[in-house]
């Protein structure tokens, strides 16, 4: 029998899991101007999802963390509008960190990953595009529950 056909050796059903390498730097249009720079993002053309909800993490103090969750099915866009911050992605198998230091740069997150926010520097915003409101039932809060639901 050919090997492909081997039904033992068919794809799990968690082939399809969310990665680390899903989540992607989005570059946003930046319009320059002597009285200073602006950027937009609009739904349906920078983001695969429509916006439902928008905040924003700021006055964070220095050494704190954010984040420690991940989202059964919300898919958010990260953006440093001022400062810097880092985050670091998990899926449960492997772990990847992104900076975001530029107010015409986004991280998209799907569902299914796991995110801590760290290093934010002095004065920095993170502004969040969120596709749905806020529910607490979308959240894994323990990490141990989130990897022994994606492996
Ligand atoms: C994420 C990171 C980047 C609300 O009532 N509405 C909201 O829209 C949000 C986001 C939070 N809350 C309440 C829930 C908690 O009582 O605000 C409190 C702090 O929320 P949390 O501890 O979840 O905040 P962060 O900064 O750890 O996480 C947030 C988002 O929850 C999360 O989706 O990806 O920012």
């Amino acid at each position: 029998m050919p090997t492909a056909l081997r039904p033992d050796l068919a794809p799990s059903p968690r082939a399809n899991a969310a990665s680390v390498d899903d989540c992607r730097l989005i570059e946003l249009p930046r319009i320059t101007d002597p009285r200073g720079n602006l950027t937009f993002i609009e739904g349906g053309a920078h983001l695969p999802f429509s916006i439902e909800r928008v905040y924003y993490l700021y006055d964070v103090p220095g050494g704190a963390e954010r984040g420690g969750h991940a989202h059964r099915a919300l898919q958010q866009l990260l953006v440093a509008v001022a400062g810097s911050f880092e985050v670091l992605l998990d899926d449960g198998r492997r772990r990847r960190r992104v900076r975001l230091d530029r107010p015409y740069r986004g991280l998209l997150i799907g569902p299914m990953i796991w995110r801590e926010l760290d290093e934010f520097s002095s004065g920095s915003v993170c502004l969040v595009l969120a596709s749905q409101c806020y529910d607490e039932a979308d959240y894994y809060r323990d990490h141990a529950a989130f990897v022994a639901e994606v492996l």
